[in-house]
C-alpha cells in the first residue's frame, strides 16, 4: 500500500504528474491509473482478509479449549450438625405458636438462679460447677435467664423457646461438655396444666423422632417428667455410655414454681405454666447415631463433612 498509493508511492507520483501533460494523454493515463488503483485497493483488501483469517486460525489452535475435561468442584461449606438440629428444633416449636428468644451468655447470678427459685446452697451455684466472673456474674448455666428476661413485666400468654450456648464447670467425656447448647421453652398462660406439657412435648418428640416415640414414666418428682431416648450406643440393651439403663435422657420438664411467676411479676393465683430444657448435642447424638460428643467439638472435616 505504501510502495504504489502512500505519499511517496508510485501511482501518487503518476496521478500528481497527470497536470503537466497534454489533454489528450492526461485522459489516457487518468483512465489508466485509476483502473490500476481499484486493482491495488481490491488486492490489499484481499490481502488484509487474508492475514485476519489467518491470525484467527492460529490463536484458536493456540487457545484450544478441552470441553470434555472434568470441572473443577467447588469447596461448598455446611451447616454443622448442631446448627441442623437446633434449626429443625426452632421450626417445630415454631409452628406450635411459639417465638425464639436469645440473650446474653454473660448473666447475672440473679437471673441465673435467684429468679429460678434456687436457694442459696443450692449445688449447682458452687464454684466448683459455675464459672463465675464475679461474686454476682456468670456463665450462664442455662438458658432459662432468657425465659426471666422475657416473662419479667409481660402479660401471658407467653410462649417461647429460648436455643444457645451454656456453661458448667463439667470434665469432657462422651456425654458431657463444659460449654454445650440448650433450647429451652416456657409456657405460661391461665389454666396451662401437665397436660398441655405432655401434649407439646409429645408433638414435639414425634416431629423429631418420628412415631415410634413412646411416653416414659418419671416416678422421682412430682409433678416432674423427663424425655428419655433409647441409648445411641446399645439401642437400649445397657451399656457403659447409658450406664446399663438402656436409656438417655434428653429432655427434663415440669410446672413452673409459683414463687418463679411471682419473682417475675406474675399472679400464681391467675396464672400457670410449664417449663422444658433439652440438650442439643445429645438429641443430635440420638439423630444422628454419634457415640461421642467430643466429635461435634473437634471439628474435624470428616466427621463434619458426613452430614
Ligand atoms: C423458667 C422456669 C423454668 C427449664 C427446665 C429442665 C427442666 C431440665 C435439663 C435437660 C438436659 C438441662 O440440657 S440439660 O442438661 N433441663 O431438666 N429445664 S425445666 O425450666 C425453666 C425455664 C425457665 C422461667
Amino acid at each position: 500500500r505504501v510502495k504504489y498509493s502512500g505519499k511517496k508511492g508510485q501511482l501518487t507520483a503518476i496521478l500528481r504528474g497527470m497536470g503537466a501533460l497534454e489533454p489528450e494523454a492526461r485522459r489516457e493515463v487518468g483512465e489508466l491509473a485509476n483502473a490500476v488503483r481499484g486493482e491495488l485497493e481490491a488486492a490489499i483488501a484481499d490481502k488484509a482478509a487474508t492475514l485476519k483469517r489467518a491470525a484467527l486460525e492460529a490463536r484458536l489452535a493456540s487457545e484450544k479449549l478441552d470441553v470434555t475435561l472434568p470441572g473443577r468442584e467447588k469447596a461448598c461449606g455446611r451447616l454443622h450438625p448442631l446448627h441442623t438440629v437446633e434449626n429443625r428444633i426452632r421450626e417445630i416449636f415454631i409452628g406450635m405458636g411459639f417465638t425464639v428468644v436469645e440473650g446474653p451468655e454473660i448473666e447475672s447470678a440473679y437471673n441465673n438462679f435467684d429468679a429460678l427459685n434456687a436457694p442459696a446452697d443450692h449445688p449447682s451455684r458452687d464454684f466448683q460447677d459455675t464459672f463465675y466472673i464475679d461474686e454476682t456474674t456468670l456463665l450462664r448455666t442455662q438458658t432459662s435467664p432468657v425465659q426471666i428476661r422475657a416473662m419479667t413485666g409481660k402479660t401471658p400468654p407467653i410462649r417461647v423457646i429460648s436455643p444457645g450456648r451454656v456453661y458448667r464447670s463439667d470434665d469432657v467425656d462422651a456425654t458431657h461438655s463444659p460449654m454445650f447448647h440448650q433450647v429451652e421453652g416456657l409456657v405460661v398462660d391461665k389454666g396451662i396444666t401437665m397436660a398441655d406439657l405432655k401434649g407439646t412435648l409429645d408433638l414435639f418428640a414425634r416431629s423429631l423422632f418420628g412415631e415410634e416415640t413412646r411416653p416414659h414414666h418419671f416416678p422421682f418428682t412430682e409433678p416432674s417428667a423427663e424425655v428419655d431416648v433409647s441409648c445411641f450406643v446399645c439401642g437400649g440393651k445397657g451399656c457403659r455410655l447409658c450406664k446399663g439403663e438402656g436409656w438417655i435422657e434428653i429432655l427434663g420438664a415440669g410446672m413452673v414454681h409459683p414463687n418463679v411467676l411471682a419473682s417475675c411479676g406474675i399472679d400464681p393465683e391467675v396464672y400457670s405454666g410449664f417449663a422444658f430444657g433439652m440438650g442439643i448435642e445429645r438429641v443430635a447424638m440420638r439423630r444422628y447415631n454419634i457415640n461421642d460428643m467430643r466429635l461435634f467439638f473437634e471439628n474435624d472435616v470428616r466427621f463434619l463433612s458426613q452430614f
